[in-house]
């Protein structure tokens, strides 16, 4: 029996009836079947049409969301990509370990090679599997000490992963240059490369310095360093040469690498974990995406986002592999509208509502830091066309994954994830019994189906001043009833009772560990 203040909790709740599932459909599950993570960056709850996106069609993820599940009330573990990232690939969260906060592009490897992660587990159970896109969590052993004009001495293949064609960090972020399999793709050994994020290279002219030669995107906060394709970075970048991004061809480099590893490996189980740069700054979309919405580049770039996701499912379908591909499409955090560029991205926002009917954004530890659009598709098991209001988290994909896959996993490893495959596939609507949020200063919240607590904070920013995101910090403890919509009346002097039982979830967790806690 359930205790009264797990009730009024909301924890345990089943929202929506099971759905049943055909023998044929479970014995299918038995198979590997290939799993694709679609992870959008900075992508925002309310961006897809399919989650009431009004300023930019986005027919492909339309079409996954016909086929699959929408889920509404999924969490990313943080409000910001490095640590929502980790967290996601370890099973850790990223609160307990030091580094992991948003990474500079010569931060060293943040998972150390000894640790197991979500691309090992797939390894060892016969998959083939690889990294593409953005990946912003370090390279090499030391940082600052890579030698990008050498094989980098850690890189993805140290973590499981088969195949690796990444952006070492954010586009806004030197080095510009892909690196393939822990070396600089396309490496022009004319123009040999070194990065600093200490001090400026001689000669080397600066956004700061020469704003003249920012000829793509001028900034409106920071990213006044090294340029590159007439765009200021974070950080100071010479040479590279042929090797240096475009911008514009991002999306179209890491699609076609994409499709590349899914057609080599089309008779064989794999996982290609496929990172994008959009919706991410600097907003820099190829010419054939650039107007066709009323919202500007940004609109552009969720444009983009939808030509890379219909490319990979006109492939699977191509190939045969649309029935046992199960894919999940996701973001690493909450939405930001200006983010350091001059893209006239507020401006052009019309009633495009970025973070939908949530409170907050991206680096907020309101709710539309962390919950997320996820959809979840597997034709041969998941009967398409759903929506579910399952609370969840990202956090759980390596253990539902490894469910998935028959693994078992070291002991110790992803110590914070918990299967909930079910729940992901729509078998199960038991709620996760608590999602932990990580905001942009590691404020935590920890909410329940009903309630969300959001510690006190020592910031005392309410409204970011070049976001202009409300932070939800406050050094009042915070309690919100999520039945009544978004968090908007603090309760906590009403319901001490509730903020003591989620302070001591928190707690909990915090000190003793996930496991412990259940
Ligand atoms: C911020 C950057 C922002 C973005 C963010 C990381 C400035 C003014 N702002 O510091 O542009 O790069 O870091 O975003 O430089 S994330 O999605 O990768 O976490
Ligand atoms: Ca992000």
């Amino acid at each position: 029996m359930k205790s009264n203040i797990l009730l009024s909790l909301g924890i345990g709740g089943i929202i929506l009836p099971a759905t049943s599932f055909s023998q044929e459909a479970n014995n299918q599950q038995k198979g590997s079947p290939n799993v694709i993570l679609i992870y959008a960056d900075d992508l925002g709850y309310g961006d897809l049409e399919c989650y009431g996106g009004t300023g930019a069609l986005t027919p492909n993820v339309n079409r996954l969301a016909r086929n699959g599940i929408r889920f509404i009330n999924a969490h990313a573990t943080a409000a910001t990509s490095t640590p929502s990232r980790y967290s996601m690939l370890t099973g850790e969260y990223a609160w307990r370990k030091k580094g992991t906060d948003i990474a500079t592009g010569n931060a060293g490897m943040i998972i150390r090679p000894e640790q197991y992660t979500m691309a090992d587990m797939f390894k060892n159970a016969g998959y083939k599997t690889a990294a593409v896109g953005k990946w912003h969590l370090g390279l090499g052993d030391q940082s600052g000490e890579q030698d990008w004009n050498a094989p980098l001495p850690t890189a993805l293949g140290d973590l499981g992963f088969d195949y690796s064609y990444i952006m070492a960090a954010t586009a806004d972020r030197v080095p510009c240059v892909f690196i393939e399999n822990g070396k600089v793709a396309n490496y022009d050994p004319s123009a040999p490369i070194e990065v600093s994020y200490k001090k400026p290279f001689e000669g080397e002219p600066l956004g700061k310095t020469h704003p003249e030669l920012l000829y793509n995107l001028k900034p409106s906060n920071g990213h006044n360093m090294a340029i590159v394709n007439g765009i200021g970075r974070i950080g100071y970048m010479k040479g590279g040469g042929k090797a240096l991004w475009k911008d514009e061809n991002i999306a179209d480099s890491i699609t076609t690498h994409a499709l590349d590893f899914i057609r080599e490996n089309k008779n064989n189980p794999f996982f290609l974990y496929f990172a994008t740069n959009d919706v991410h700054v600097p907003r820099f979309p190829h010419d054939r995406f650039r107007g066709k919405n009323q919202m500007g580049l940004r609109g552009d770039a969720i444009v983009q986002f939808d030509w890379s996701v219909g490319q990979l499912l006109n492939e699977l379908d191509k190939l045969g592999l649309t029935e046992n591909t199960l894919i999940i499409l996701s973001s690493d955090n909450g939405p930001v509208v200006d983010d350091g560029y001059a893209d006239r991205a507020e401006e052009l926002l019309g009633d495009h509502k970025p973070s939908g009917p949530l409170r907050g954004g991206k680096y907020s530890a309101f709710e539309a830091g962390t919950r997320i659009p996820a959809i979840v598709s597997w034709p041969a098991v998941i009967t398409g066309g759903k929506t579910s209001d399952v609370l969840a988290s990202q956090i759980d994909w390596f253990a539902s994954f490894a469910t998935l896959t028959n693994s078992v996993l070291p002991k110790g490893s992803a110590p914070d994830s918990f299967n909930q495959l079910d729940n992901w596939l729509g078998k199960d609507h038991t709620d996760r019994p608590w999602v932990i949020e990580q905001a942009a200063d590691h404020t935590l919240s920890v909410r329940t189906k009903d309630w969300k607590y959001i510690e006190t904070s020592f910031n005392s920013t309410k409204v970011d001043r070049f976001t202009k995101i409300e932070t939800g910090y406050s050094s009042e403890p915070q309690l919100y009833d999520l039945r009544e919509g978004i968090e908007q009346v603090n309760k906590a002097s009403v319901h001490p009772d509730i903020v003591f039982n989620l302070q001591e979830i928190l707690k909990e967790v915090r000190i003793k560990g996930s496991q412990k806690r259940l």
